[in-house]
């Protein structure tokens, strides 16, 4: 059954949108595979969830909002669940989104320098929600890229970052796989 990764992002949790925004999973008949309160996300664990993201202008506001509060994590599953969670949350700017979508109903504009405050998250495709399932839920795999992450940030300044990276892959794959 199709999968996709969803966030409650800090807003969301401090505005008390918890019920509302699994009120409308379940309304829609799709099923919570699994459901997660994070307390402490790392700046490692959303700068590789927003890989995509990291080296823009704008990019810092949004990792210090994802860091700033609590997120709820989950996985729904459902035929077309990616497609439609996307449909469900509504366009990634305020103004753009249609009331009746989570982020048209709920949904703030960025302040100056700050990132936009709209409520959720969803992986935008099947590789996506494949990657981002993976980053936050199995655990070995997750070390792997915070231990990447963190060591280009704290060693930029050499830059072996391939070789780094494939050091760890073969010493952590040897180890998980090896009895
Ligand atoms: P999405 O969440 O609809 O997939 P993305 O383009 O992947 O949109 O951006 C991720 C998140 O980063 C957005 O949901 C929003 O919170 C924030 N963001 C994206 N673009 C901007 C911007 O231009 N200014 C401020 N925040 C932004
Ligand atoms: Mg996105």
């Amino acid at each position: 059954m199709e999968q996709t990764f969803f966030i409650i992002k800090p807003d969301g949790v401090k505005r008390g949108l918890v019920g509302e925004v699994l009120k409308r999973i379940e309304q829609r008949g799709f099923t919570i595979e699994k459901l997660e309160l994070r307390t402490k996300v790392s700046e490692e664990l959303i700068d590789q969830h927003y890989q995509d993201l990291v080296g823009q202008s704008f990019y810092p506001p949004i990792r210090e909002f994802m860091t700033s509060g609590p997120v709820l994590v989950g996985i729904i599953s459902g035929p077309k669940v990616i497609e439609t969670w996307r449909t469900m949350m509504g366009a990634t700017r305020p103004e753009e989104a249609l009331p009746g979508t989570i982020r048209g109903d709920f949904a703030k504009a960025a302040g100056e320098n700050q990132a936009i405050q709209n409520v959720v998250h969803g992986s935008d495709s099947e590789e996506s929600a494949k990657r981002e399932i993976a980053l936050w839920f199995e655990e070995w795999i997750g070390s792997i890229n915070w231990l990447k992450a963190h060591l280009n940030r704290k060693y930029s300044h050499i830059k072996k970052k391939g070789l780094t990276s494939s050091f760890l892959i073969l010493s952590f794959s040897s180890t998980h796989y090896s009895r």
